[in-house]
């Protein structure tokens, strides 16, 4: 096994709390489209004009169109062998929070077809739920009330009158997804805090770490006196305080790499 695969494996394995920070680079095999990079969305638009309240507030039909060719994509989507590796990590041993800013529910459709496929799995499913900084493109709720639902047929986005409207109160509905200068979930934000400071390693895999609070996570590991295993093969502002920094697709490298962090599992019991 390569000397870098290695090492990081050998810190995972050793390491009681691991904390796990994925952005949109971990669905890029899944053929869900990045953000940022030569062929990411925000390339045909950029994040003011589309992922802001106020955005919603001047176009609602242009964000929904945008967030309905998100969600065709998102919905043929697999999840691929990094969503799959990092389901068996998450349920083969205790101590790992998985804590996404990804919308696309992948982890979680691959968390349900580990624990089906395990005979026993080491944790319940209930217990290794991904933390959704940003919600989920799945979910819809109320621009006025605290209706919320999940709705994963298309929303007709062909006019204004045909998007989506609350059962109870009439108001728009909106993507239940944290856009910019909105404030993530307090409850969650509180947990993937707790697990970053309480991690010995963050494994950061597939995200370009610029976009806060999220990209605070793997500095609160370090300054705790953790350390950081990055998986991505362009460097980002984490590069530099990585202990070990894999520069290559996670769907390639996370398969071995979390092989080698169960290999010991059982010295965890
Ligand atoms: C908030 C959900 C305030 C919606 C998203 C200055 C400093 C600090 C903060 C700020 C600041 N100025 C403004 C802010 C605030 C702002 C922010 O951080 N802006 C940035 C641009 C500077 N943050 C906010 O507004 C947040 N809220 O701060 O609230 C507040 C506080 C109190 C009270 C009220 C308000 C909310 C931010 C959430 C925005 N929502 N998404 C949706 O999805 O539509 S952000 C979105 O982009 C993602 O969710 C993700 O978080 C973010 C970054 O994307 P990545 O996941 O990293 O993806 P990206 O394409 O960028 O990178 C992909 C990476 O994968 C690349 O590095 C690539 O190399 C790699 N890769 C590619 N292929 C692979 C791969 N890696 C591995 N394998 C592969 N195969
Ligand atoms: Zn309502």
């Amino acid at each position: 096994m390569r000397d870098d695969l290695r090492r990081a494996g050998r810190l995972l394995e050793k390491a009681s709390s691991v904390l796990v920070l994925t952005g949109a680079g971990v669905s890029a095999e899944s053929g869900v489209p990045i953000f940022r990079g030569s062929e990411g969305l925000w390339r045909k638009h950029r994040p003011e004009d589309l992922a802001t309240p106020g955005a919603f507030r001047r176009d609602p039909r242009l964000v929904w169109e945008w967030y309905q060719w998100r969600r065709d994509r998102v919905g043929t989507a697999e999840p691929n062998a990094a969503h799959h590796a990092l389901a068996r990590l998450v349920l083969g041993r205790e101590g790992v929070t998985l804590v996404t800013q990804n919308v696309d529910g992948l982890h979680e459709e691959a968390l349900r077809r580990a624990a089906a496929a395990e005979e026993a799995p080491v944790r319940r499913v209930a217990d290794t739920l991904p933390l959704l900084l940003h919600g989920s493109i799945f979910r819809l709720r109320c621009t006025r009330c605290d209706h919320g639902e999940t709705r994963i047929e298309p929303v007709d986005t062909s006019s204004e009158a045909s998007l989506p409207r609350c059962p109870p109160c009439g108001a728009l509905l909106r993507p239940d997804v944290v856009w910019f200068g909105e404030s993530l979930p307090a409850d969650v934000v509180e947990r993937a805090f707790a697990a970053a400071r309480a991690a010995e390693i963050a494994l950061v895999v597939g995200t370009s770490a610029g976009v806060h609070p999220a990209a605070s996570l793997p500095g609160v590991t370090l300054g705790a006196g953790g350390a950081v295993v990055e998986v991505n093969p362009e460097e980002t502002p984490v590069s530099a305080h990585a202990t070990v920094r894999i520069g290559e697709n996670a769907g390639e490298v996370l398969p071995a790499l979390v092989e080698a962090a169960l290999s010991g599992a059982e010295s965890h019991d």
